[in-house]
């Protein structure tokens, strides 16, 4: 066995997750112990900022007060029913996320993919029983280079080579159109769509924003032929992109709305589909379910984490330190920078390389981000934020640069 006293605490660490876990993660080498809003500790004691906020989940900041407080609260009192029984804070988290998201039904899951499954189901039900698509004929259009996470069948429609390999067979009843191609949906859809299932922005893909209206033509595109718009706001929803949610941008109203991550604001795993009555009417008892899905625990957590947001208004937050930052990004003019796109405070920078090395020399300054698609870095730091140490992290970015 080894000892952590025997190297220094991170390489003995690092040494363990390399023997004993599988390898489908390469991490930066920091490991993490402490995290508090938006900064983080390693086992050496030195500090970063966190300016990937776990994918947005932690919107909310590391350790936010008020939903640790909720947690140990809950905790101790109690923390799973079973979907068998009642428990006495589903029906007030029911209440807040249905009034937040002005949708009329919500189903509790625990991760993103899983709430993806669900609204996959949700919708080829609907197909079936409410706009009579022949038995087993139900078709869902996705997106290129679409991420909506990893189980075998939201691989299914996945357009990223790696994300496949290996894994088939897969799911049939997908049709992949380009992104941000409103044509292309039109020719798309037919008497056998039941849903169009689109991300506001695509995280995955390097943060690629659609064009101006898409959203908007899409809905009313679906609309028209009777096609749900669920809209996977897993990354972009809950105040990540200046609004509430993302469509939000656009005045769109989806019928199927898919929420993960911040909905804990990272302190718990809560995924939940929220949408229209009448599609969400679809499922009977035994239809779908989770053992920990709904639990008062997740409950709990997921009203602290909704009341934070709004209380501390942090999607208007996202909105005034993204134009900021993007602003100042901008203004770099590095030769190295080919794009900085975004909203709020969902931002990728496009380098003209390999992303990772600036990734690298970012987290020896102090300052933690992640690549996407190779050369994009992705800076989406917790909306709590404060304005100093967004502009401190601003000037890393002008440093490493510069240096490049
Ligand atoms: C990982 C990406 C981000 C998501 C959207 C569903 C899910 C995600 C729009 C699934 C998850 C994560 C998962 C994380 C990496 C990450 C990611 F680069 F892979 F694409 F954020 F950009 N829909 N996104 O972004 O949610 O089941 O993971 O809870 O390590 O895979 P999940």
């Amino acid at each position: 066995m080894l000892h952590v006293d025997e190297q220094s605490a991170a390489a003995s660490l690092i040494a363990l997750e390399e023997e004993h876990g599988a390898h489908n993660y390469h991490p930066l080498d920091v490991v993490l112990r402490e995290g508090r809003g938006a900064w983080v500790t390693d086992v050496d004691g030195k500090r970063y900022l966190d300016g990937l906020s776990a994918y947005s989940a932690l919107n909310q900041g590391h350790a936010h007060p008020r939903i640790i407080e909720a947690l140990v609260t809950q905790a101790a009192r109690m923390t799973l029913t079973s979907r068998a029984f009642r428990n006495d804070q589903l029906g007030l988290f029911y209440r807040k996320l249905t009034e937040l998201t002005n949708l009329d039904v919500a189903l509790p899951m625990n991760s993103g993919a899983e709430a993806v499954e669900t609204a996959v189901k949700a919708a080829r039900k609907w197909g079936y029983l409410v706009k009579g698509i022949p038995d087993g004929e139900a078709e869902v259009i996705c997106c290129t280079n679409n991420f909506h996470g990893r189980t075998t069948t939201v691989v299914s429609f996945s357009t990223e080579p790696q994300y496949r390999g290996g894994f088939g067979p897969f799911t049939p009843g997908f049709r992949i159109v380009p992104y941000g191609d409103i044509a292309a949906l039109e020719a798309a859809i037919g008497p056998r769509t039941c849903a169009f299932l689109v991300e506001p922005i695509q995280g995955e893909a390097g943060i690629i924003v659609p064009p101006e209206g898409y959203l908007r033509e899409a809905a009313a595109l679906c609309r028209a032929n009777d096609v749900l718009v669920m809209a996977d706001e897993i990354q972009t929803g809950l105040g990540r992109t200046g609004r509430f949610l993302a469509v939000d941008h656009e005045d769109v109203k989806p019928d199927v709305l898919i929420l993960g991550k911040a909905l804990s604001g990272g302190v718990y795993p809560v995924s939940a589909v929220v949408g229209r009555r009448d599609v969400m009417s679809v499922f009977r008892p035994g239809d779908h379910g989770s053992t920990f899905g709904g639990n008062p625990l997740a409950c709990a957590v997921a009203m602290a984490a909704l009341d934070v947001l709004v209380d501390e208004r942090l999607a208007e937050r996202s909105a005034a330190l993204g134009a900021l930052a993007m602003a100042r990004l901008r203004a770099l003019e590095s030769p190295r920078v080919v794009e900085v796109r975004g909203k709020g405070l969902m931002i990728g920078i496009e380098l003209d390389r390999p992303a990772r090395p600036f990734i690298e020399s970012l987290a020896a300054r102090g300052l933690l981000c992640k690549d996407a698609h190779e050369t994009v870095i992705r800076f989406a730091p917790p909306l709590v934020i404060e304005d100093t140490d967004l502009l401190w992290g601003l000037e890393q970015f002008a440093a490493v640069l510069a240096a490049a």
